[in-house]
């Protein structure tokens, strides 16, 4: 791959300094109000000062379910394309990561022709080849054993890869099999014994030693561990961040992934969570909002799901009326295996119909007050297809005058080569994010991001936002939201794709 263009922004309103990129930015939109049946629009205009820190750190990224398919697969990825390796056929790339194999348009040039630089090349970002990993698995298997029981890897790589991750070890980890399908408890041999609390104090000292041990500048945490049931929001057990607390020195109901999220937030690390369950009750979200620590989630958006986002806002917004949406997809890795016990499934089955909501909300034409698609959703588990997942898909939609029209997809591919990449943006988004600071002309003192970091919805099935903030599913709304902002931060106007210079005589 070429190397990315640097460029500079030529503007009074950017400000380059060794430590920081300094923009201001007009952020121009719009407030409506119902008055005496009439929206009335009115547009508003806030002056942001966005400050970027350029100092790229030394970053560590730690993965609970580390020895899953995903775990495994992300971390040969990140050596594969650090040792530049090639086997029959192919080398190592970043194809499906929105920073590294996506573009940003800059502009025009002196012939009227657009201009493209990747994604990364928009602000000071960590390079994924020089992420630190480490992480934690209720299942023993070194990375490059892991890796073999994946068989997702080509094996002419998987050579290559084995004498650099044999030495990779997965920390041992929690492990309460009520929370995951008893089909996974032959996996369960490396586990943290304890009370609760004993087990939050040890993931705790796990961080503090991988970043000490690594030299790290900063960690991130990531569930790629398996779905686990729903818990159950309880008044005066996760409910405030305190109950919480409470709730886990009293050895009471908690997550894996709750506690793994308590975790990292009482260490200062940001958390994400790439799978469906609700690891982050309201107790985990105070608490982040407390350390002002970023939590993002719930479930990797990956294949289907990213496709229905795309599919049914094509369909909506060119005001087709969708009727009926049936998902049905089959797999034979373990993910599948886990997701074929009831409530596991159920998690999934959640997080995966929530994500044409916002689509239907968007046009009273179409759809009355209540009204929405059918939409089911089916999962299989069919041992030989392995990670190759089959997606089937049928959209039916109503046309004008009484007509009908019926779009069936057929998807086959590596489920783990989808969300490795996803996994790696949702890294270095979330680090990038955490060095960017704004003012604003009606609030002088510097602020961040929300502690729920709703940017990163291109990469969840269930975006998490902050209370209040709508929920957008539609994908190249939430691409869009992305690029954006990074285009703020170095005083860029928003992509407007008018392209007014060539609408005129
Ligand atoms: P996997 O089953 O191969 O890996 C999960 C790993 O987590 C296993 O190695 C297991 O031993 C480990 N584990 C289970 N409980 C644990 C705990 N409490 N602590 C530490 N480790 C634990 O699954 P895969 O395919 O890697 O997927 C991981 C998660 O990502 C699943 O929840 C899946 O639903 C979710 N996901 C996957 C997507 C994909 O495209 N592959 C997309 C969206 C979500
Ligand atoms: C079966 O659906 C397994 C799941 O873990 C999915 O593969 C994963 O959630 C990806 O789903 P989607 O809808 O983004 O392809």
């Amino acid at each position: 791959m070429e190397a990315a263009p640097q460029f500079v922004v030529e503007s009074p309103d950017v400000v380059y300094s060794p430590e920081a990129i300094e923009a201001q930015y007009e952020y121009r939109t719009t407030r409506v109000s119902r008055e005496g049946g009439v929206l009335k629009v009115r547009p508003t205009s806030t002056r942001f000062t966005f400050r970027t820190a350029r100092q790229v750190p030394r970053l560590g990224v730690m993965l609970v379910g580390w020895g899953g398919n995903n775990g495994s697969t992300l971390t040969a990825a990140v050596l594969a394309n650090r040792l530049r390796l090639s086997w029959p056929t192919r080398e190592a790339n970043y194809y499906g990561s929105l920073t590294q194999a996506g573009t940003v348009n800059l502009g025009l040039d002196a012939e009227g022709q657009e201009v493209f630089v990747p994604f990364s090349a928009l602000l000071p970002m960590v390079s994924p080849n020089d992420l630190v990993f480490d992480g934690w698995d209720i299942s023993s298997l070194n990375l490059a054993e892991a890796m073999r029981r994946a068989k997702v890897l080509d094996w002419g790589l998987q050579e290559q890869l084995w004498p650099h991750m044999e030495a990779l070890r997965p920390r041992p980890s929690v492990y309460i099999p009520e929370f995951i399908a008893a089909n996974q408890n032959a996996r369960a041999d490396n586990l943290i014994p304890g009370t609760r609390a004993q087990q939050l104090d040890q993931i705790r000292r796990d961080i503090r030693d991988f970043r000490s041990s690594a030299g790290l500048d900063k960690v991130i945490v990531l569930w790629t561990a398996n779905t686990e049931r729903f818990c159950e929001v309880v008044p005066g057990l996760n409910d405030t961040a305190e109950n919480l607390l409470h709730t886990i020195q009293l050895g009471g109901e908690v997550s894996p992934s709750t506690l793994f999220a308590v975790a990292s937030i009482l260490e200062g690390c940001a958390f994400l969570n790439g799978s469906p369950q609700n690891t982050l009750v309201p107790g985990a979200l105070e608490l982040a909002a407390q350390h002002r620590v970023f939590v993002g989630g719930d479930d990797f958006k990956s294949g289907q799901t990213k496709v229905k986002s795309v599919l049914v806002d094509f369909l909506i917004g060119s005001g087709l009326k969708t009727m009926s949406i049936v998902s049905y997809n089959h797999l034979g890795n373990n993910d599948g295996q886990n997701l074929s016990a009831p409530q596991q499934f159920r998690s999934k089955e959640v997080s995966k119909s929530s994500v044409v909501d916002d689509m239907v909300q968007s046009n009273p034409v179409l759809y009355a007050p209540g009204e929405a698609p059918d939409h089911c959703v089916v999962i299989k588990y069919v041992p030989y297809v392995g990670d190759s997942k089959r997606a089937l898909d049928e959209y039916t939609s109503e046309l004008m005058l009484g007509g009908t029209n019926t779009l069936v997809l057929h998807n086959t591919c590596e489920d783990s080569l989808l969300a490795a990449p996803i996994m790696l943006d949702l890294a270095l988004l979330t680090e990038l994010c955490q060095r960017v600071s704004f003012t604003t002309n009606t609030d002088p003192e510097p602020q961040g991001f929300h502690p729920v970091l709703s940017l990163l919805s291109f990469l969840f099935k269930a975006p998490l936002v902050p209370p209040g903030s709508p929920v957008v599913n539609a994908l190249f709304r939430q691409r869009s939201c992305i690029e954006n902002i990074l285009r703020a931060c170095v005083g860029l106007p928003p992509q407007n794709h008018m392209l007014l210079e060539h609408k005129m005589e």
